[in-house]
């Protein structure tokens, strides 16, 4: 089975270092979206038993693995990993002085990160102490302590989003993301804010061959799958492909559908510990949004609070002399009609006033 991984490993990586398709570019952040689990909610969930859990996807070792159809007729799956371990902000201004606040704000929790950001490289790495990095931890193969980068440096772009990433041991508690959020809230250096699993690793995957489950040769013992595949799949037969032959495979009968394949090889996963090879293709192609913890209504300066600060800059925004970000303007838009108006100022100011309790 080790060697299994291995190959599913090394077959993503060979895939994730080819030049990225046109089509992903329209992907928020390349190889990685901002997504959490409720951006797939519209799609069909598969239960594979957990067979992809130990597959490494890029940098993120932890979260829990789901799978995905992608839509009714596709034989494509979304691969999608919670990113446990990652937060990620968008700065206001993108300015050397934002983001120097933003690490002192980081420092206590990731001590040592201001001194190792690079402005130029839009990014700093603090290693395990007295250890170079490897070659696979420069090309991003991630075990150091923690790091901070553009996520648009990977593919060699430049944004204003940022993501801190900690390797396994060093991850702050689960407040810690909270705190972040309202330090660099209340300074008023970000946009928005993703905490620990508000991001996720997303690949579209397919099976090697097409509706027919691929194995490594040797793996399958082939006494015991055809009797568990006469018991609990009928009509399934092995192939195994004989010396010299790149794989084994369990065949469906005729008319079994991609989903029925993808399940069947999560039940021979959760019977034999055996992994069916899959292709990993390329990064979603839609954009897709987690849970942005600024979005607050009625907080219109994104400070996390709720106050006359919040009626004055409404009231500025609707005389123009002003300019809100999208996060701003849904947070003004407390009634939800979708435009952010006098109706909406008025609730703010109530609520401010103790005239209301409620907004919207
Ligand atoms: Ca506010
Ligand atoms: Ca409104």
């Amino acid at each position: 089975m080790k060697k299994t991984m291995k190959m599913l490993t090394a077959a993503l990586l060979a895939l994730a270092c080819l030049p990225m398709p046109i089509q992903a570019q329209a992907a928020p952040h390349g190889w990685y979206g901002t997504a959490d689990q409720t951006a797939f909610s519209d799609l069909d969930e598969v239960d594979v038993k957990g067979m992809f859990d130990a597959w490494s996807m890029g940098q993120s070792t932890d979260g829990t693995t789901h799978v995905y159809r992608k839509s009714n007729v596709s034989s494509l799956f979304y691969l999608v990993r919670s990113r446990e371990n990652v937060l990620r902000f968008t700065l206001r201004e993108d300015t050397d002085a934002a983001m120097a606040e933003v690490l002192e704000v980081l420092e206590p929790y990731c001590p040592g990160l201001s001194a190792a950001y690079d402005a130029q490289q839009r990014s700093g790495t603090v290693w395990q102490e007295g250890r170079a990095p490897t070659y696979g931890e420069r090309v991003g193969d991630f075990h150091s302590c923690y790091q901070i980068y553009d996520v648009e440096r990977w593919v060699g772009e430049r944004s204003d989003t940022f993501d801190v990433e900690f390797g396994e041991g060093y991850r702050p508690d689960d407040a810690a993301a909270d705190a972040i959020c309202k330090a660099l809230a209340a300074r008023g250096l970000i946009t928005s804010f993703y905490g620990w699993g508000e991001t996720a690793d997303y690949n579209e995957i397919c099976s090697m061959t097409n509706d027919v489950l691929s194995y490594t040769p040797g793996k399958l013992d082939a006494g015991a799958v055809q009797a568990y595949l006469d018991e609990a799949l009928p009509g399934w037969t092995l192939n195994l492909g004989g010396e010299g032959h790149n794989e084994d495979h369990i065949v469906p009968p005729a008319g079994t559908s991609s989903i029925e394949v993808i399940e069947a090889a999560g039940e021979i996963y959760e019977a034999f510990g055996i992994t069916a090879l899959f292709l990993a293709l390329e990064s979603a192609n839609d954009p897709l949004q987690g849970t942005n913890a600024l979005a607050c209504p009625g907080d219109v300066t994104l400070d996390c609070e709720i106050g006359m600060t919040d009626v004055v800059a409404a009231g500025e925004s609707l005389l123009g002399a002003r300019s809100l970000c999208d996060t701003e303007q849904a947070n003004f838009d407390v009634d939800g009609d979708g435009v952010p108006s006098t109706t909406d100022l008025l609730c703010i100011y109530k609520y401010v006033l103790g005239i209301t309790d409620t907004l919207g």
